[in-house]
């Protein structure tokens, strides 16, 4: 298994908003490579798959309707520990919370609509990388 890989997703208001070009600057200027990307929209299926292990809580349906609701920028990238260091750059779940600096503290609106998605191991970046893109759109 890649351990110097993550997955991202420019979640449907940064699309909304037009803040695409402006995230995938400061992802770039932090030294991420671009392995695969595109514009795509989950069906309501795909995000209840997606987000399967927050199905019990309470913002459940919430988070399904918010992420099905318009396209998003789907993409896997690469860098030296890049779980990690792609959790620090977008920042904490609630902008509240989030660093300055960070997309989530530039870019979300609240916890629930915060921007963009980053995988929380190496394991769930595989897993939702290979959800989004076939062996051939990753380079
Ligand atoms: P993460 O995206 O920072 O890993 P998770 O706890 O995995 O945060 O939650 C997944 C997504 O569910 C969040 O990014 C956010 O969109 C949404 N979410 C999390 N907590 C809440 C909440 O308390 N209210 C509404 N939506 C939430
Ligand atoms: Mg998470």
């Amino acid at each position: 298994m890649r351990t110097n890989r993550t997955f991202t997703m420019l979640k449907p208001d940064s699309v909304e908003k037009g803040h695409v070009g402006a995230i995938l600057e400061k992802i770039n200027a932090a030294g991420f490579r671009i392995v695969a990307m595109k514009l795509t929209q989950m069906t309501t299926a795909d995000a209840k798959a997606f987000y399967a292990i927050h199905k019990e809580r309470p913002f459940f349906g919430e988070l399904v309707e918010y992420m099905t609701r318009g396209p998003i920028v789907a993409a896997i990238l690469e860098k030296d520990n890049a779980v990690e260091d792609f959790r620090t750059l977008i920042g904490a779940t609630n902008p509240a919370d989030a660093a300055e600096g960070t997309i989530r503290k530039l870019y979300a609106a609240s916890i629930g609509e915060n921007a963009v998605h980053g995988s929380d191991s190496d394991e769930n970046a595989a897993i939702e990388g290979a959800f989004h893109f076939s062996g051939r759109e990753m380079f």
